[in-house]
This record gives C-alpha cells, structure tokens and sequence, in this order.
C-alpha cells in the first residue's frame, strides 16, 4: 500500500475537481456537479469534501487559483470563467463550456467622456485588473495607452480620475450605471467553463470521459422541455414536424378513437412558437415539464 493513503487528499487514483469556494460561480458549480450524480456535503470553511459515491474529492478554492492547479496536477477538473483562462494563458484543456457565469470583459468610460471610439483611447489611462487581456486587446486595435492595475473597485477609478477609463467584467450593467460609466467596447465574452490537465493518465482519462458525458447530458437537459398533449389523429403528419424529438415523437392512441397522445422534447427557445403551432393544429391538454437529464 502507498503511504498516500494516509490522507484523503493525497489518495492514489481519486479524482480532484477544484471549484470557486464562495462566489459567482460556487452556486451554477455545485449545481452541476451535484445533477452529474456526485454526492458530497458542503459545509462552510471546508476546503475539500469527499464524494460518498465515487472516488472523487472537491476543492474549493479561489477562482484565480484554479487554473494553476489544475496545470500542476493538484486538481484534475476545474471550473473557471474563461476570463481567468484567457488572462493567466495557463496551459490546461478547455473541455467543456458551462452556460452559466456568463459576463464580458468592456472597456467603459464616464457617461459624459469625449471618449467616443476604442481610437480616443489612444495616450489614456485605462485601470483594469486584467492587464495581459487588455494588452492584447490594445496591441491588436495598435492603441497605446497606460495601463493602471487594480485589484478591485476598478469602477470608481475614473470618478477618482485616477484613470480616463476601465476594463472590467460587465453582465447586467448595473455597476456601470450606478457609477454613471458606459460600455465603449466589448474585449471578450466569458462563461463558466470546465478545464482539465493537460495529458492525463489513461485511468483518469477514463473517468474524466464519464463526467464529460455527465456534464453534456445535465447541459441538453437544460435546452429542453418535455411535452405531452392530445390531438386529433390527422394531425399526426404536421405534429411530427413540429416536435420531431431525437428521432419522432412518441405517439399513443387515446381510448377516444381518432385522438392520439404525444409525447417528444421540445428546445426551450422555440417552445412558445411550438406550442402556439399546436394548437393551430387542434392540439390541447398541453403539459410541459423539465427534463433532467438528456443522454443522445
Ligand atoms: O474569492 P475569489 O477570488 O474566488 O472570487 P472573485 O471575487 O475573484 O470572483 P467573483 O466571485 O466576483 O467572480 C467569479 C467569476 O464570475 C469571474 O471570474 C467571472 O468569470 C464570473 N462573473 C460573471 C463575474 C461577473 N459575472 C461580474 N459581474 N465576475 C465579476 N463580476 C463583477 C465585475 O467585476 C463588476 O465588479 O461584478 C461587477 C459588475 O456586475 P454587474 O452585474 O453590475 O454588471
Ligand atoms: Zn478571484
């Protein structure tokens, strides 16, 4: 027996996923590892926590720590915004988008700025925690200006005039508006995204393919709605180009005769469309309802 057994979390062969501890996206992580069928406690101040039904611990770190470990081995998974990816350039596998944590890197200014175009910026003072990103940005428009580094509360930098404008993450606006600050250009879009190590051993890889597939069945899940309802027996050839499901839809014929039920999966954007279509078509009894998980 190795003597890493001696700890849980030098354990041989157990797999490490590395998430936020508290933040924007502790919630949306915990969630999704929670619906890929991991079941594990939380408890406030716990760095990591032992999974009861499979050989998998959870760490919960800082996010801007995260890539860095999984690079090193530490944590085999871990989920980050890709904002943290894109400004660290850590080497790790981008596996798996996660359609939750959604914000954008802009570069914004005083309402009342003559600042107009990414052009004006040209000489200014741009205060940012996410230099190597914006230099990129700046190298690419071929602006030069002078980057001011802050940690946090980079919004209040112009009010300070301790910058002409910032680059900072945005998604609903409102810290923008209430220090009267608006968006003159989008550097990058972000969203939560699973990240892996680079080259991993053949047992883990094994088991990463298993979670991946975990992931991507919680996230068709969450595109689709499970429909059912009743409609006359001639309409079957129109219903089933409306919810035409993985192949057809499922249907049974109704102790009524000429009525059938259906059953099928519709995508959630097109959902109001498709039901108004059906009842065009004399469908009626509509009852919807989520789909947990969707395996293709
Ligand atoms: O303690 P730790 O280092 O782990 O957390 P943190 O404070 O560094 O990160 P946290 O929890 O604020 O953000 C974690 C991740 O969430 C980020 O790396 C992004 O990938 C994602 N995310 C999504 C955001 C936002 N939306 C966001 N709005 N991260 C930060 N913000 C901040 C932004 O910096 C600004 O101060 O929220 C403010 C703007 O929000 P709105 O809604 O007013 O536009
Ligand atoms: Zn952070």
């Amino acid at each position: 027996m190795s003597s890493n057994r001696s700890t849980p979390l030098t354990a041989n062969g157990t797999l490490r996923i590395a998430i936020q501890k508290s933040g924007r996206l502790s919630e949306g992580s915990l969630a999704l590892l929670k619906q890929m069928g991991l079941g594990f406690e939380t408890y406030r101040d716990r760095l990591f926590a032992q999974c009861r039904n499979m050989s998998i611990d959870i760490l919960f770190l800082r996010d801007d720590d995260i890539p860095e470990y999984v690079r090193d081995g530490v944590a085999d998974l871990g989920i980050v915004g890709c904002n943290i990816l894109d400004e660290s350039q850590v080497p790790v596998e981008r596996l798996l988008p996660l359609d939750f944590g959604y914000c954008s890197l802009a570069i914004a200014v005083p309402e009342q700025s003559p600042l107009k175009r990414i052009s004006d910026l040209a000489g200014k003072r741009i205060a940012t925690s996410y230099p190597a990103t914006l230099a990129r940005f700046l190298k690419e428009k071929q602006i030069t200006a002078e980057m001011v580094l802050l940690k946090g509360s980079v919004e209040i930098a112009p009010a300070l005039r301790v910058a002409d404008a910032i680059c900072d993450l945005v998604s609903t606006g409102s810290t923008l508006r209430t220090n009267r600050l608006t968006v003159l250009e989008t550097v990058s879009r972000s969203q939560a995204i699973l990240i892996g190590k680079k080259n991993p051993s053949t047992k883990k890889q094994k088991i990463i393919e298993k979670l991946l597939l975990r992931a991507q069945g919680v996230q068709e899940a969450r595109k689709y709605k499970y429909i059912m309802f009743n409609a006359s027996a001639s309409a079957l050839e129109t219903i089933k180009k409306l919810v035409p499901g993985c192949k057809s839809p499922t249907v049974v014929p109704l102790a009524d005769p000429g009525f059938i039920a259906v059953h099928s999966v519709v995508l959630e954007e097109a959902f109001w469309d498709v039901v108004e279509k059906i009842r065009e078509c004399g469908g009626s009894g509509i009852l919807v309802s989520p789909v947990e998980k969707f395996i293709r």
